[in-house]
């Protein structure tokens, strides 16, 4: 897309603090980070939110979920993490491609606000 945002960091259309990429997917720091690590875990694929997630996007996002964990390694969160999906208004999402975000290296409170 375009005028998204997170297209043009996977495209390096603009710059980004990235940790990990590969084929499907790349791991970027988040501009606003709410922890000690906090990153934004997309699939390169451009796809608005959780709602817009369709039968074919199955193994693209099974693959994405498997790579959580490598991710939490490299950024050394072996006392636990975080993994959040804001979805659409009530959600809070602001950038309509589909996110995670990964948050570690401090103590999380519960529930979110
Ligand atoms: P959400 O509310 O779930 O849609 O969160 C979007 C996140 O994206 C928010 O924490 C700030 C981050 N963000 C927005 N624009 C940029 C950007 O241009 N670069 C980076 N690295 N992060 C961004």
């Amino acid at each position: 897309m375009n005028d998204c945002i997170f297209c043009m960091i996977a495209n390096k259309d603009i710059p980004s603090k990235i940790v990990y990429e590969d084929d499907h997917i790349i791991v970027f720091h988040d501009l606003e980070p709410q922890a000690p690590v906090h990153v934004l875990v997309i699939p390169k694929k451009h796809i608005g939110s959780m709602d817009d997630v369709q039968p074919e996007d199955a193994e693209l996002l099974g693959y994405l979920m498997t790579k959580i964990k490598d991710i939490a390694k490299t950024l050394e969160l072996e006392n636990g993490y975080r993994l959040i999906n804001n979805c659409g208004e009530d959600g809070l999402q602001t950038v309509k491609h589909l996110h995670f975000h990964l948050l570690g290296k401090r103590r999380l409170t519960w529930p979110p606000g």
